[in-house]
């Protein structure tokens, strides 16, 4: 599986994280949070990124005075792949739980939100991509579903209700919709992140739609169908050194789409 790991600047930590990293990253470090996901076209429509809470992530170096918050695992993967200095080589500079992360506020590349917040959600998968998941809830169902229930929930999450509540912009337009995700969430009747069934089926309904039938309404690309934005974004990404390749060995990966 190929991902695209996107590098989302740590801005301001959160008061844990920044209690737990304190003094074990060297003065004025640049620190990203590193999803991997496999929609390069949809990082305009970011609105936040989710952690797992109860994940454990490391702080990991890549090169001088530049550090990835990723899974070990991820980790570990990245070092064959020529993400690191040396190859096969991981440096671990902190340890740090996806709780204490909560509320970081971090540069989304290429969002209409340049400035988001990491935020929890419960089923992320430490088995996969890095163990960091960037949101795009005009897009991802799970995202619409999850980012909902923050809203109403923010209290019980221990977030700011407003962190939650990023305007969801149309990036992508389809015959049925230029809000697909937040369409499929309404029609299949699904109320919140744990209606687990109608989620998968709104997901693949998702992905099919938007790859076969999808138009960009926004960005360089604007007018393209998705097919053939994709790299074209991608690549730009990947020029500005904001994203690059990151490739999962598939005998060991659990999936949640089989
Ligand atoms: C942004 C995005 C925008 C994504 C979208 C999807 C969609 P899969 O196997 O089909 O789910 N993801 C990545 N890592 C994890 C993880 N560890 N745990 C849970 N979810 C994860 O494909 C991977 C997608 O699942 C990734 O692409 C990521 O979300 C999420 F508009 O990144 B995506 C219809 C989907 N739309």
């Amino acid at each position: 599986q190929e991902y695209t790991a996107l590098k989302l600047k740590v801005l301001e930590w959160a008061p844990k994280a920044a209690e737990k990293l304190k003094g074990k990253l060297p003065e004025g470090a640049n620190v990203f949070l590193v999803p991997a996901t496999l929609r390069p076209e949809t990082m305009y429509g970011q609105t936040c990124c989710f952690v797992g809470p109860s994940l454990s992530y490391g702080v990991f170096k890549a090169a001088e005075n530049e550090y990835y918050v990723i899974t070990e695992r991820a980790a570990k993967n990245m070092a064959f792949q020529g993400a690191f200095a040396q190859e096969g080589v991981i440096e671990k500079a902190a340890d740090v739980l996806g709780s204490d992360l909560i509320g970081t506020l971090i540069n989304a590349p290429l969002s209409f939100h340049p400035q988001v917040r990491v935020l929890p959600m419960d089923t992320v998968l430490a088995t996969k991509g890095t163990g960091v998941v960037t949101s795009v809830p005009s897009d991802s169902p799970d995202d619409f579903a999850m980012v909902t229930e923050l809203a109403k929930k923010a209290d019980f999450y221990g977030i700011k209700k407003e962190w939650a509540e990023l305007e969801v912009i149309p990036i992508i337009q389809t015959p049925t919709s230029d809000l697909l995700a937040p369409y499929l969430v309404k029609k299949l009747k699904i109320s919140s992140p744990k209606d687990t069934k109608q989620l998968l089926e709104a997901k693949e309904l998702a992905y099919k739609e938007g790859f076969y039938q999808g138009v960009l309404k926004v960005g360089d690309f604007k007018g393209e169908k998705v097919e053939v934005a994709k790299p074209k974004v991608r690549e730009q990404l990947v020029k500005a050194g904001e994203a690059f390749a990151y490739c999962e060995p598939e005998n060991k990966v659990v999936s949640r789409s089989g």
